[in-house]
């Protein structure tokens, strides 16, 4: 494998924290620089303090460390989003044209670039296309439909070697979500194992896509590490792996931790949630890099209480 110089921004948040890790592994512990507007918890390998918004201090930070793949992933999420449009515009947006100017300007090789399930809005009912008309609600999902095209864009104009996935929401037991709208999805973990009750901020039937994280994660690197010349997709590959509603999610947990007490006061995050599929159709993922889903509700469940109950009781003890 060539030796890569790897910088992720946003490397504190659900994502970065667990890809950072697996980065590491993969490409060796000083081949992985962590970037990120706060503190790390526990700093283990590089770290960089960096705003991505500053292009003059990710330029600096590139060319000191001799950047040959940026992995992007600050940016504001979908409820938090809401609360701060034009805020969340500016930052999703500045933050990856700094990004795409300096892959430009100083030939790094790839990016990678996540977008969401939030491209899709009202128009689309049941499963996504890859193929649709994109109608997003809110600014979180308009800027990453931006985010897409701009990709294209800079595919099409400078052969830069953009790669994207179209996350469902994705649940994690390393690492807490960040202000979406498929965050509760984790949240109902932590509640079940710790024996409380728990309220849920979405009606019980609405079914959204989810993914467990060390499937986000092998998708991730085998789309970036995937033979250029078969990705068809240079805007973002629909990625699936499961569809469960906040009932159903609670009925499985209930398997194991049959007390477990779940009840529904839907805030803003409804509508949001109403206007994103149930799920996505990612024939072309599966064609173009072999992508398949190892955990479905079942095994995620199983393996969320196995850690969770790990990491309380060692909090307890
Ligand atoms: P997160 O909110 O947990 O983490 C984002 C990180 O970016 C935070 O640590 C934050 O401090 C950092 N950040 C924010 N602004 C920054 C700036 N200006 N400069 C440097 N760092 C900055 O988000 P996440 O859940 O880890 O998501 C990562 C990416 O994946 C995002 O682009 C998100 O849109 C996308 N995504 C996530 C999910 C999901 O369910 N987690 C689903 C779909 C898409
Ligand atoms: C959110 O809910 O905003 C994210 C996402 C699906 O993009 N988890």
């Amino acid at each position: 494998m060539a030796k890569e110089n790897i910088l992720v921004i946003g490397a504190n948040g659900q994502i970065g924290s667990v890809l950072v890790t697996y980065l590491r592994d993969i490409y060796g512990e000083n081949q992985v620089v962590a970037a990120d507007l706060r503190q790390p918890e526990s700093e283990t390998g590089i770290f960089v303090l960096l705003d991505a918004t500053d292009a003059q201090a990710l330029a600096r930070t590139v060319r000191r460390y001799g950047i040959t793949q940026i992995y992007h992933l600050a940016a504001i999420l979908s409820a938090n989003g809401e609360k701060e449009p034009l805020k969340t515009w500016d930052i999703n947006m500045k933050t990856y044209f700094n990004v795409l100017e300096v892959a430009r300007e100083s030939g790094i090789q790839k990016i990678f670039y996540p977008s969401s399930i939030a491209v899709f809005g009202g128009n689309i009912t049941g499963v996504a296309p890859q193929e649709a008309a994109l109608n997003p609600s809110t600014v979180y999902g308009i800027s990453k439909v931006a985010g897409e095209n701009w990709s294209q864009y800079y595919f099409n104009r400078y052969g830069l070697d953009i790669r994207s996935l179209r996350y469902p929401g994705i649940i994690s037991h390393q690492s807490m979500p960040g202000g979406g709208t498929t965050d509760y999805a984790v949240d109902i973990y932590h509640q079940a194992v710790k024996g409380e009750d728990f309220t849920c901020f979405l009606e019980s039937e609405t079914r959204l896509p989810m993914i467990y994280m060390d499937d986000a994660i092998q998708a991730t690197v085998n789309l970036m590490e995937a033979d250029a010349g078969r990705l068809t997709v240079r805007n973002s590959y629909n990625l699936a792996a499961m569809s469960f509603s906040p009932k159903e999610i609670t009925r499985n947990i209930q398997e194991y931790i049959p007390d477990f007490k779940v009840s529904y006061q839907p805030d803003f995050r409804q509508e949001i949630a109403n206007s994103w599929p149930d799920n996505l159709d990612d024939s072309p993922a599966r064609t173009d890099w072999g992508w398949r889903a190892s955990y479905d509700l079942d095994k995620t469940t199983r393996e969320m209480i196995g850690a969770l109950r790990k990491k309380y009781q060692l909090i307890k003890g």
